[in-house]
């Protein structure tokens, strides 16, 4: 038996536009089907995906793509998208090595017309298309989709300001299910479920009956759905716009429209495609629609691992070491016992963050700013001025966005601002968007930073407390992704010596300089090394800056090869500044240095360890690579 008989006919938009009413609503639900089973067996973004089934059918119904420009904000919830644009059998391999990305990605289809993966960007590009088309006087139409959770984000604002400005055709479609990955936060969000639950206005209006009339794809059963939408049409205008803050910058508000109901989804697309000017529909959604525990609990079913059907229950690797993040939550709850100027700050990330502890201990200590990294960072470098120890935890890759800030509102300053960096280095399954593999170059180069990275859980710890001891000024700590090393952890925190690294291994001719989470595929290297005759030193960085200058001098006398490892771009970060300082010195006729890191290309998803292995910062082939440098290392 065919398991999704429509679906298995979809190689691409123009086969739903085949269909029959009753056959896209049974579309909808072996999309459902199709996305629960594969991704229960291999992870994956999930709740996002299940409740946009009903409006990605329509759009890809109603309108033309990859004509009309479809752009979906963060990308997450491009999967049922993936499904009928021609990648129907590749979603079993969504994610993995080789396989297609969880996120739109040009290379893959025409049909994805731009990369995603950081939120709130889908506004700004549909105003860039749509004044491209406008410039080339083409007609298509251009449609963003963006979350509620991905409008908490600052740069939407700064494009509803520029389309308002610029009023030209375009369609935001809002996909309201009062969730960012966590419950959505925010006044903007407040103000979303108030109109929500409006009572919906109808307008007698004569233009838009006569539309809703002439609708050109209406067949009877949909014809009949026209009469329930003109009965329950939610077209504000004037009076009724007062107060609509999308009217106020200059958009046609439609809304609220149920996310879920396809008749009232395709007719009120049909209708936003014939308006002139920009349009914004709020289709209100549920996350997780259609699987009951993802609908009970849309944060743990935001991202999942394989999970059993029947239960909801998700594999955990049981016996597993405790997370970086489980450590950095737990040592900072501890620590905010003793000192309560310590403010703790997310940017939608509670859980991934390892902040919900803390958020239960401290409330009025804990602050969810919504999407808002560059806020985050001068909110945090506000609360500095007024004598709080801000801690600011936001991934590698999403602190990118705050470069300036850190820069002009920290760093400037020389405040005390702690910023800690979950997911630095290789992330793995999400990929490109999502590496934290640039930032102790995007902070190595600002003045007053400090940048440390620990080698496993328990110097994690030391490392917070040294940070919020120091007061010295701005401090960084990035910490991998997933599980420690399972160390024993010290009973008490202590503060590191400043600027200083540690020599865990001596060795003849050649040593290893690493930072992180590298330390210990040193360690590793250094005993496959051993055990084909070579002893080599290994040194723990601890501080990328300030760099512990007398211990990498000491270095040069001691060795004639220098390997520095890094889980950052090899431009500029740690092997960078050791060369640098080599060079001020004038040891580079002396010393024979090497830098491995990430190479200067963009990596794709897969599991973390194949990605290290790609990248050549896998033990064996740090110590094959070393290998080559130790003859001339020992003569
Ligand atoms: C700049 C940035 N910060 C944080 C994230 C992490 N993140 C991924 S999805 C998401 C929630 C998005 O919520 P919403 O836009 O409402 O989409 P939904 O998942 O609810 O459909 C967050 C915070 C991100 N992708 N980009």
């Amino acid at each position: 038996m065919i398991k999704y008989p429509i679906l298995e006919t979809i190689d691409g938009p123009s086969d739903l536009k085949k269909l029959s009413y009753g056959q896209l609503t049974q579309l909808a639900q072996e999309i459902r089907e199709k996305i629960v089973d594969t991704i229960s067996g291999i992870g994956g973004h999930f709740a996002p995906n299940l409740g946009v089934v009903e409006l990605t059918i329509a759009l890809h119904y109603i309108f033309n793509s990859p004509q009309d420009k479809i752009i979906w904000d963060t990308g997450h919830q491009s999967y049922p998208h993936k499904l009928l644009t021609g990648r129907r059998d590749q979603l079993q391999t969504v994610k993995q090595y080789g396989g297609i990305s969880g996120f739109p990605r040009r290379y893959e289809s025409p049909h994805d017309v731009f990369a995603a993966g950081h939120a709130s960007t889908s506004l700004s590009v549909a105003l860039g298309l749509a004044k491209a088309r406008d410039a080339r006087g083409g007609t298509e139409h251009v449609i963003g989709v963006i979350g509620d959770g991905a409008l908490t984000g600052g740069i939407s604002y700064e494009a509803l300001n520029n389309i308002g400005q610029y009023k030209t055709n375009l369609i935001v479609i809002l996909n309201d299910n009062a969730f960012s990955i966590a419950r959505n936060v925010g006044a903007m969000t407040k103000y979303l479920a108030e109109l929500r639950s409006r009572p919906r206005v109808r307008r007698a209006e004569k233009e838009i009956r006569d539309f809703m009339k002439g609708l050109p794809f209406l067949g009877t059963s949909l014809q009949k759905a026209a009469d329930t939408i003109e009965q329950g049409l939610t077209y504000l205008t004037a009076p009724d716009k007062m107060g609509v803050l999308f009217e106020e910058f200059g958009f046609r508000y439609i809304g609220p429209i149920d996310g879920h109901d396809l008749k009232e989804v395709m007719a009120h697309l049909t209708l936003a495609k014939e308006m002139q000017g920009p349009v914004l529909l709020q289709m209100v959604t549920v996350k997780g629609k259609g699987y009951e525990p993802a609908e009970q609990d849309a944060c743990t079913f935001h991202g999942v691992t394989p999970f059993d059907i029947p239960t909801g229950k998700m594999q955990k690797s049981s016996g597993a070491p405790p997370s970086y993040t489980g450590v950095f939550g737990d040592t900072l709850v501890k620590l905010a016992k003793k000192d309560d100027r310590i403010v703790a700050i997310t940017a939608a990330m509670p859980d991934g963050t390892g902040l919900v502890k803390f958020s239960q201990e401290f409330p009025d200590r804990y602050y969810d700013v919504g999407i808002a990294e560059e806020h985050a960072v001068i909110f945090a470098a506000g609360l500095a001025v007024g004598g709080m120890k801000p801690v600011v935890a936001i991934y590698s890759t999403f602190l990118q966005r705050a470069f300036d800030q850190i820069v002009h509102d920290v760093c400037l300053q020389n405040l005390p601002v702690v910023f800690c960096l979950d997911r630095a280095g290789l992330v793995g399954e999400d990929g490109g968007a999502f590496h934290g593999n640039f930032d102790l170059s995007y902070l190595s180069v600002i003045p007053n930073m400090a940048i440390m990275a620990p080698k496993d859980e328990n110097e994690l710890r030391h490392m917070l407390f040294t940070a919020l001891s120091s007061e010295k000024g701005p401090v960084a700590v990035r910490y991998p992704r997933g599980s420690g090393c399972g160390v024993p952890m010290d009973e008490e925190m202590k503060v590191l010596p400043w600027g200083k690294g540690e020599v865990l291994r001596e060795g003849k001719g050649l040593v290893f300089a690493a930072v992180g989470k590298m330390v210990i595929h040193a360690l590793k290297a250094a005993e496959i090394l051993k055990s084909q005759g070579h002893e080599v030193g290994v040194v723990n960085a601890r501080f990328i800056k300030p760099l512990d200058e007398a211990l990498l001098l000491s270095l040069a006398d001691r060795y004639s090869t220098i390997i520095t490892i890094e889980e950052n771009a090899v431009h500029g970060g740690f092997g960078s500044a050791v060369l640098q300082l080599y060079n001020d010195r004038g040891l580079l006729r002396k010393v024979n240095v090497q830098n491995l890191g990430i190479p200067d290309r963009f990596i794709e998803h897969g599991a973390p360890a194949k990605l290290l292995a790609e990248c050549g910062l896998d033990p064996e082939t740090i110590a094959a690579k070393a290998r080559l440098h130790i003859p001339l290392a020992v003569a």
